[in-house]
């Protein structure tokens, strides 16, 4: 059952799709009116509370402080508040399971017993905001209910969910091409190579620099037909360049954010001086879609959208080594960025104008729907777009990564947590810079990253420039890599039909173990175990130097080893220790039920999903299978597997 609350004049967020009946009287918060509102909440004590999406920490979020402002920072330490995305569902799982969403664009801030004086309270910093109640049998079922009105998840084609290569530093044609060919070479499989900011004219959007790619379009196609896909970043902020198209095309029709003076607001980001398109407006948000055509022509299916917090450098009014002028008494972002958000206006289509940061945490999700309609218009079949900032609602449009960890075990501990956070708010397709992008990683955290990376929708191995290169081909007999990958691409017949099934259904794709097996007190504890897609739980090694793990299994499973073959063992329900080689994959499959497995290919266009081995005691498996790009897909899709024998 859910509810709605209504507190003064809402912005539209376009979270919520489906209509929500509104309640009368508040319950389970106690709610405090000033400026700002706060909801407050008793929790008991053995309560967990899950949500929250892409913030820092445990699955579990209790003892923590987050805050909902979407912020450009790449020190994700624990106590780091604030990511690049605002995910505001909160999740109690106790005597009587419910769940919150305060849809509001604006800052919230939650302590969920940060203290420990049992306290739940949920500060929002604007009056203007829509509460979403939602009461159900349990905590999965709950979120199963929010899922099921913020709108299905965005539908990447088959090749997304192939493994991608990325480095910020790529320039040329030729540093992709020998990208391309060494992974070929080392016979490791590969489905797509990002462009980072160099593939473009002095870091303009919808540019491409012709002395680096003379011929994108028919580069392009080449690196088609070796069944590699080429992903071009996209960046928020429009150069400031007369006698540029688009420039000259947001200026005519006045499409971006304005100063105090009502002028077009100035912002340095990678372009120089640039503007930033009013997203929140719809014929903004048309526009810009549309431009992706420069792209299209070309035959690019596939991008990801950057700096859309917004990342600012600088602005008109505060250089990059000013110190901030007034204390503005926020302990929580550096001053000088809370400052320049102040200092740019949105035209709400309503009519209303308001700051940015009145309605921060919306921007980049509106670029990811302006992208996302636009990509819509322009291609006959599905797109690949995974964004930086978010909002849920965008989940609707395309993908998210985590943005820029590093190369630590901590960071690939942390992605194991986001994946579940992150399904629960609606970003089915996610994952993490496989390897860390900040520092150098090592040929162990790449591996184990690996191993991890293969269940997660996003398989990207993504680095920063001036870090240690880190494609798997650079280190030390690489067919260990190949080793790993390739499971990913002969699970792939599972995780695809997994991964759409979910979407199509409006329910998770990866999933805490609480969620599956909720009378086991045991599991409520575990994080760094999860169950991905209806049938198979992973538990991966996350630590250094470790031989293997411990692993807590609620039932009987089969377990598989695969170290380029499948081997399986019916194990008992308990806990196991587990060898785990570094060239190895064991994960386990639910008793009873069954998981197809295809052949290893070198990419998703030799990839056959129909021609599966069955592995798994169960008996039958219904697997969606389509062609991998079509805008139709739908359950009736399913077609049923049986075991022979
Ligand atoms: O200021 O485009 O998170 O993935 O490589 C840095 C360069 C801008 C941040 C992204 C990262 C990307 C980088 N970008």
């Amino acid at each position: 059952m859910i509810t709605q609350y209504s507190y003064g004049t809402p912005v539209e967020t376009f979270a919520v799709v489906e209509d929500v009946p509104a309640g009368h009287q508040l319950t389970h918060f106690t709610l405090e009116s000033g400026p700002s509102l706060t909801f407050t909440c008793p929790l008991a004590a053995t309560d967990l509370v899950y949500g929250l999406g892409e913030t820092m920490r445990g699955v579990n979020k209790r003892g923590g402080r987050y805050i909902s402002f979407n912020y450009d920072d790449p020190k994700h330490r624990d106590d780091m508040p604030s990511m690049y995305g605002a995910h505001n569902l909160l999740v109690v799982d106790g005597e009587t399971p419910f769940g919150a969403f305060f849809d509001t664009p604006a800052k919230v801030v939650f302590d969920v017993d940060s203290k420990g004086n049992g306290l739940l309270n949920v500060s929002c910093e604007s009056p203007d905001l829509r509460l979403y109640l939602v009461e159900g049998s349990s905590a999965y079922d709950v979120v199963k209910q929010f899922l099921g009105i913020i709108g299905r998840s965005f539908l990447p084609p088959l090749w997304a969910f192939g493994y991608g290569q990325s480095r910020w530093g790529y320039k040329t044609e030729k540093d992709i091409s020998r990208v391309a060919s060494k992974h070929r070479d080392a016979g490791i499989p590969l489905d797509y190579l990002c462009m980072d900011i160099d593939y473009m004219d002095r870091y303009i959007d919808f540019t491409v620099n012709r002395r680096r790619f003379p011929d994108l379009a028919g580069y392009t196609a080449r690196m088609k037909e070796q069944g590699i896909h080429l992903v071009p970043i996209v960046d928020a902020g429009i150069k400031i360049e007369p006698g540029n198209a688009v420039y000259d095309e947001g200026i005519q029709n006045d499409y971006f954010c304005k100063n105090r003076e009502e002028k077009n607001f100035q912002a340095e980001v990678w372009p120089g001086m640039t503007h930033f398109p009013d997203f929140l407006q719809e014929k903004v948000r048309h526009w810009f879609g549309d431009c992706y055509q420069f792209y299209t022509s070309q035959g690019l299916e596939g991008f990801w959208n950057d700096m859309n917090e917004p990342a600012i450098f600088s602005t008109e009014y505060r250089s990059k080594l000013a110190k901030p002028d007034v204390a503005r008494g926020d302990p929580d972002q550096p001053d000088r960025h809370i400052a320049d958000f102040k200092d740019f206006f949105h035209r709400l289509d309503d009519g209303r104008q308001m700051s940015n940061y009145e309605v921060h945490n919306l921007y980049g999700a509106m670029m990811t729907r302006a992208s996302g309609e636009g990509l819509n218009r322009l291609l006959d079949r599905r797109y690949l777009l995974f964004s930086r900032s978010s909002y849920i609602g965008a989940h609707r449009y395309g993908g998210i990564w985590t943005g820029d960890n590093a190369s630590t075990w901590h960071m690939l501990r942390q992605n194991v947590y986001h994946m579940p956070s992150l399904n629960m708010c609606g970003f089915l397709y996610s994952g993490a810079d496989t390897g860390g992008f900040g520092g150098n990683t090592n040929r162990e955290l790449l591996l184990r990253w690996l191993a991890v990376s293969v269940f997660t929708p996003l398989m990207r191995n993504h680095t920063a420039i001036l870090t240690r290169h880190q494609e798997c081909y650079r280190f030390r007999d690489p067919e260990d890599f190949r080793t790993i990958i390739s499971l990913r691409y002969r699970l792939l017949p599972y995780l695809y039909s997994e991964f759409m099934k979910a979407a199509l259904r409006q329910d998770m794709f990866i999933r805490p173990l609480a969620f599956d097996y909720p009378e086991d007190q045991r599991v409520r504890k575990i994080e760094d175990q999860l169950v991905v897609g209806g049938n198979v739980m992973i538990a991966p090694v996350l630590e250094k130097g470790a031989k293997g793990r411990t692993v807590y299994l609620p039932e009987p499973m089969t377990e598989v080893r695969y170290n380029g073959e499948f081997s399986c063992s019916d194990v008992e329900a308990g806990e196991r220790m587990v060898d785990v080689p570094l060239n190895e994959v064991v994960f386990y499959i639910k008793r009873g039920t069954l998981v197809p497995a295809g052949k290893a290919v070198s990419c998703t266009a030799e990839l056959n999903l129909e021609d599966v081995v069955l592995l798994g005691s169960g008996t039958v498996y219904e697997q969606y299978v389509d062609d991998g790009s079509t805008k139709e897909c739908g359950l009736d899709r399913c077609v049923i597997r049986r075991k022979e024998g």
